[in-house]
């Protein structure tokens, strides 16, 4: 595992129930995740490395929901189980959640967009993001690409990802690595 140093963050990416195995929007292996990012929380814990996690939290009847025509079933509802992070992830007390999706005209992949985020860490002093979570193929790939547009250095954790359709996350990983995204393991 890479040392945290100073002006890094680590920032997990919606790692909540209905992406996991039994969930609304089941991503193969997605609980995977969760053993090595308990991990680097505890490595980020241990450095004072601020950690930052993102929810997907959508009204009923989200546009991004089948019936509204959107591509995805019912997910992670506002305050649904589903809706909940992992159960086994143990979220420190002092962690930064970033909640989104909760536009009604639209869906928010990246946890940057219309959060403030980047500009949260810019003013935290933060330079290069450590990032994992669910799902590699889209939200994990939409807030990494923000990320590099918003000129943070970005470490890929490629262990502690999972893709909803395994060819779309190798395509998302080329596309992170052309921006500039470096990978590693747990
Ligand atoms: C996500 C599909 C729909 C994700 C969110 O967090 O990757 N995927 N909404
Ligand atoms: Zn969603």
């Amino acid at each position: 595992m890479i040392k945290f140093r100073t002006h890094d963050a680590l920032l997990i990416v919606d790692v909540q129930k209905d992406f996991c195995p039994g969930g609304a929007l089941a991503i193969e292996g997605g609980d995977t995740v969760v053993a090595p990012l308990n991990q680097w929380i505890q490595a980020a814990k241990d450095s004072d490395t601020p950690v930052y996690l993102s929810r997907d939290w959508h009204p009923r009847e989200h546009i991004s929901f089948a019936e509204q025509g959107g591509p995805w079933p019912p997910h992670c509802i506002q305050d649904s189980e589903g809706a909940r992070f992992h159960p086994d992830l143990k979220v420190p007390h002092s962690a930064v959640v970033i909640t989104k999706g909760v536009r009604m005209d639209m869906d928010q992949n990246s946890a940057f967009e219309q959060t403030g985020l980047a500009f949260h860490l810019k003013n935290a002093g933060i330079r290069r993001l450590f990032v994992g979570g669910l799902a590699l193929d889209v939200c994990v790939q939409a807030t990494v690409m923000d990320a590099r547009k918003s000129g943070f250095d970005v470490v890929l954790i490629d262990d502690a990802t999972r893709a909803v359709n395994p060819e779309k996350g190798s395509h998302a990983r080329d596309r992170m690595q052309e921006s500039g995204v470096s990978l590693c393991q747990t």
